[in-house]
C-alpha cells in the first residue's frame, strides 16, 4: 500500500496557545477576561478551522487588476480574492478596528483588539494591511482633531457594519523613497474648489480602500519633510468613479500576493488637508506609530503559526523510526524557535499595551517616553526573528515546505515584508535613537526592564537576569560612547536596538515565566527564557566602521 503523508492539522487557536492564555490571564482583569473568553474561543475556532481551510483552498487566488471596461472606459477595478471578501464582512462584525475606538476594555483595548487580530489573521491571507492602516488614519484623525474628517470618516473606520465600513490607505512610497519620505515629489495645487493631488504614488498597499491619508508638497512650499502636508483622499465620487486616481498596476511581490499593492497616478485627485500646509511627516507619525504596532504583533501571530503547524507536523511525520517530535535533534531546534516566539510575543504585545494605556490617557510620563521607544525596538526587533522564525520553520517541513500547494513557503514570503513594511531594520533602528534624542526613554526602558527582572524568584531564572543587566548597562556604556562620534553611533544604531529589543524581551518573558510557575502554568516559559538567555540579547559587539568600509568598498 502507498504511503500519503497525513497535513499538519490546527485546532483551536486560543485553546491551543498556552503563551496567549496565560498572558491574557496576567494583564487583563479577571471579570474583564471572562467576558472576553467566548469572543477569543470563537475567533480560535474560525481561524484553527472554518478560515485555515478556505486559505488552503484559495491559496492560488490573487487580486486582479482590470482597467478599462469593454466599452473603452476607464475603470480601475481590482477584484479582490473570495477569502479577502469573507475577511472584510468578518472585520467589521468582529469590530477587528472598532474595537479600539469603543474603548469598552478601557486601558486594555488595545491588548484586547490585537488579541483578537493576533488569533484570527493568520488565517485571513494578510488582511491585517488593511486594517494596519485603517487604524492608522483612524488614529491620525482623532489626534489631529480634524473635526469635519473625524465626523466624516470615523464613523466608517470603526463600523461594525460591513456595508458602512471602510478601509483606509496610506500613500507615502513614490520612487524617490520609501524611507526618505522627505523626498515626495506629489505636488497639491489649490483651485476654486479646493486642493487636488498630482503626481505617483509608488508603493500603496490595499488600494481597494475607500479613503487614504497621502503626503503632497502644496506649491511653493519648501523641501523636505517640514514642507508636506497630509492630505484626505477619497478613492471615488460620489458617482462611483475614480476621483483622478489611476492604478498602473499591481506590484508582482515576493510575498503578500493577496494584498492588492498598487503603483497609483494621482491627477487631480480632490484632497482635504488633515491639519494645515505644512509637516505632513510630523503629523503622518501617529499612523506610523500604529501601523508599526500592528507590523510587531503581526510577526507575533506569523511566528506562533508556523511553529503550530511546525509542532502538529513533528508528530505526524515519521522519519528514521520515530516521530520527529521524538527527534532529540529536532526537538532541539524547534525549542529554540519556541523561545525566540515567547520572547517576541511579549514584547509586540507590551507595545499594545503601552499604546492602550497613552490612548486610554491613562500612561504615566514614564510610559509614554517607554511607547514612543519600544514601537521601534518591538517592529524591527520581531521583524528579524520572524523572518528566522519562518524560514526554519519551512526547513522543518522539508521538501514539502518548498512546494506552495502545502501552505508552508508563504509563511517565509510573508514574514519577509515585515521587516521591510513600515520601515526596514535599519530606519527603525536610526527612529529608536530619534525617540530617545529628547531624553529619558532610555532611562525608562532600564527602569521598566528591571522592575520585570525583579519579580524573578526562581533560581532558574537568575541567568536571564545577570544576562539583561549586563545587556542593558553594555548598551547605556555604548552609546554614552558612541554619541560622540556621528558616524560610529550610526554604523551601531541597528545592533543597539536590537540589543535593547532583546534585552527588554528577555525581561518581560524572566517576569511572566515567575507569573507562569506562581499561577499553575508550569514551567514552560521559564525554559524559554533559559533558552533565549542562551540565544544570547547583546549584540554590541564587534562594531568597527573602518573594518565594515574595508568589506563593502
Ligand atoms: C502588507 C503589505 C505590504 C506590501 C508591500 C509593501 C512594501 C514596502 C512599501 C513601503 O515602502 S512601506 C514604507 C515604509 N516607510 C516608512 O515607514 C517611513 C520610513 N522612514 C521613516 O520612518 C523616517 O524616519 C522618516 C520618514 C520619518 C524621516 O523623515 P524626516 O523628514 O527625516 O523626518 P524627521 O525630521 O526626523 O521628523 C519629522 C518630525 O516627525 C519630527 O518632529 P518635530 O518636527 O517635532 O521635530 C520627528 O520627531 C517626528 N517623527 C518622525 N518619526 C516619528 C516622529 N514622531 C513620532 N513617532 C515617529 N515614529
Amino acid at each position: 500500500m502507498s504511503f500519503f503523508q497525513e497535513p499538519p492539522r490546527l485546532g483551536n487557536q486560543y485553546d491551543e496557545d498556552v503563551l496567549l492564555r496565560s498572558y491574557l490571564e496576567r494583564v487583563l482583569p479577571p471579570d474583564l477576561k471572562a467576558s472576553l473568553e467566548d469572543e477569543f474561543r470563537e475567533l480560535g475556532e474560525l481561524s484553527g478551522g472554518y478560515f485555515y481551510d478556505f486559505q488552503l483552498r484559495d491559496w492560488q487566488n490573487e487580486p486582479v487588476l482590470t482597467q478599462w471596461n469593454a466599452w473603452g472606459q476607464r475603470v480601475d477595478h481590482i477584484e479582490v480574492t473570495p477569502l479577502w471578501k469573507e475577511a472584510q464582512e468578518l472585520t467589521a462584525k468582529r469590530g477587528l478596528v472598532a474595537v479600539a475606538y469603543e474603548q469598552k476594555s478601557g486601558d486594555r483595548s488595545r491588548v484586547h483588539q490585537f488579541a483578537l487580530n493576533y488569533l484570527i489573521q493568520p488565517s485571513l491571507d494578510i488582511y491585517s494591511c488593511p486594517l494596519a492602516m485603517t487604524d492608522g488614519a483612524a488614529r491620525t484623525l482623532v489626534s489631529l482633531g480634524n473635526k469635519d474628517l473625524v465626523e466624516r470618516a470615523l464613523p466608517h473606520l470603526t463600523s461594525r457594519d460591513p456595508a458602512t465600513f471602510w478601509t483606509s490607505g496610506q500613500w507615502m512610497t513614490e520612487r524617490t523613497g520609501g524611507s526618505d519620505v522627505g523626498l515626495t515629489q506629489t505636488v497639491a495645487r489649490r483651485d476654486a474648489e479646493g486642493w487636488r493631488l498630482y503626481g505617483t504614488k509608488w508603493f500603496t498597499s490595499a488600494t481597494t480602500a475607500q479613503m487614504a491619508l497621502a503626503l503632497a508638497r502644496p506649491e511653493g512650499n519648501g523641501e523636505g519633510g517640514k514642507g508636506l502636508a497630509l492630505f484626505y483622499v477619497e478613492t471615488r465620487g460620489a458617482d462611483g468613479r475614480m476621483n483622478g486616481i489611476q492604478i498602473n498596476r499591481l506590484k508582482d511581490k515576493l510575498g503578500t500576493r493577496k494584498v492588492p499593492t498598487a503603483e497609483l497616478t494621482l491627477d487631480g485627485a480632490r484632497a482635504v488637508p488633515v491639519a494645515g500646509l505644512t509637516d505632513g511627516i510630523r503629523n503622518m507619525a501617529s499612523m506610523l506609530n500604529v501601523t508599526r504596532t500592528w507590523n510587531a504583533v503581526a510577526s507575533a501571530w506569523m511566528m506562533r503559526r508556523g511553529l503550530a503547524l511546525s509542532r502538529d507536523y513533528a508528530k505526524r511525520r515519521v522519519q528514521f523510526g520515530a516521530p520527529l517530535a521524538q527527534k532529540p535533534l529536532h526537538v532541539d531546534t524547534l525549542a529554540g524557535l519556541e523561545a525566540e516566539f515567547h520572547g517576541g510575543f511579549l514584547l509586540a504585545f507590551r507595545a499594545a499595551e503601552l499604546l492602550g494605556r497613552m490612548e486610554a490617557g491613562t500612561a504615566t510620563e514614564e510610559e509614554l517616553l517607554l511607547q514612543r521607544l519600544v514601537t521601534p525596538l518591538a517592529k524591527l526587533t520581531l521583524g528579524r526573528q520572524t523572518v528566522h522564525v519562518a524560514s526554519e520553520v519551512v526547513e522543518g517541513f522539508g521538501g514539502a515546505g518548498y512546494v506552495e500547494d502545502t501552505g508552508v513557503p508563504r509563511l517565509l514570503a510573508d514574514a519577509q515584508v515585515l521587516s521591510i513594511w513600515e520601515g526596514t531594520t535599519n530606519v527603525l533602528s536610526l527612529d529608536a535613537l530619534r525617540a530617545m534624542a529628547r531624553g529619558g526613554a532610555l532611562e525608562a526602558l532600564d527602569v521598566d526592564a528591571r522592575r520585570r527582572l525583579a519579580a524573578a524568584k526562581d533560581a532558574g531564572l537568575r541567568p536571564g537576569v545577570v544576562v539583561v543587566e549586563d545587556a542593558l548597562g553594555k548598551a547605556r556604556a555604548w552609546v554614552m560612547e558612541a554619541m560622540k562620534d556621528p558616524a560610529g553611533v550610526e554604523a551601531g544604531a541597528r545592533r543597539f536596538a536590537l540589543t535593547l529589543g532583546r534585552a527588554y524581551e528577555l525581561a518581560l518573558l524572566v517576569e511572566h515565566a515567575q507569573w507562569c510557575l506562581d499561577h499553575g502554568y508550569g514551567p514552560r516559559a521559564m525554559a524559554a527564557a533559559r533558552r533565549l538567555t542562551r540565544h544570547g540579547v547583546d549584540l554590541l559587539a564587534d562594531t568597527n566602521l573602518e573594518e565594515s568600509r574595508l568589506l563593502v568598498e
